[in-house]
């Protein structure tokens, strides 16, 4: 492609607590077999906001004062659309995390001095290995509570099997 014209509208959302962050484990669909926030498309007539809500409902069974904490854009050259997702997080939830058809939840620990933690190594429990590559760029600023926006672009192919290829990014 030699220009975007489209862009469609994702929403991911992430409950962290003192301690620990709950992700969830893809079960079917995009990002099959990777752990990730809670969410998806956002639908017709809906704002980010209120399909955050929804997904967060969906894909867990909980609901949480989801709160705007970053905007991800991401080109992929092998789609002729640009993905925009708005990233929520919440410190608190009510209901219990439940596995569903296409999320199974799982809480990660985290260290006690996240506000220090400026390298991949400071957050040994995050399961990079088995997230999507640009995870690593922007899951600290989301941890410790800083707004960010950032951009990554997926290179030919990267998407599936092993380590997704970013071949330009900036946060
Ligand atoms: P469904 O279409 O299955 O929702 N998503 C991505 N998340 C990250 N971190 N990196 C990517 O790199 C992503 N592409 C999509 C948005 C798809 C979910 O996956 C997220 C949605 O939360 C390319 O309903």
């Amino acid at each position: 492609w030699t220009s975007i014209a489209e862009t469609r509208q994702y929403t991911n959302a992430f409950i962290i607590q003192e301690g620990k962050i709950l992700l969830g484990y893809k079960k079917r669909g995009f990002g099959l077999g990777k752990y990730n926030g809670f969410g998806g498309k956002v639908d017709p007539g809906e704002t980010p906001a209120e399909a955050a809500v929804r997904e967060l409902q969906e894909e867990a069974g909980i609901s949480a004062p989801l709160e705007h904490t970053g905007t991800l854009v991401f080109l992929l050259d092998t789609v002729p659309w640009t993905f925009h997702i708005d990233v929520y997080s919440a410190r608190e939830f009510t209901g219990e995390p439940i596995e569903t058809d296409e999320m199974r939840p799982e809480w990660f620990a985290l260290p006690s001095d996240i506000a220090g933690a400026a390298f991949v190594s400071d957050l040994p429990q995050i399961p990079y290995e088995t997230m999507w590559a640009d995870d690593v760029y922007w899951m600290r600023h989301l941890l410790q509570g800083i707004p960010f926006v950032g951009r990554c672009d997926f290179e030919k192919d990267g998407l599936e099997g092993e380590g997704s290829k970013i071949v330009r990014w900036w946060f």
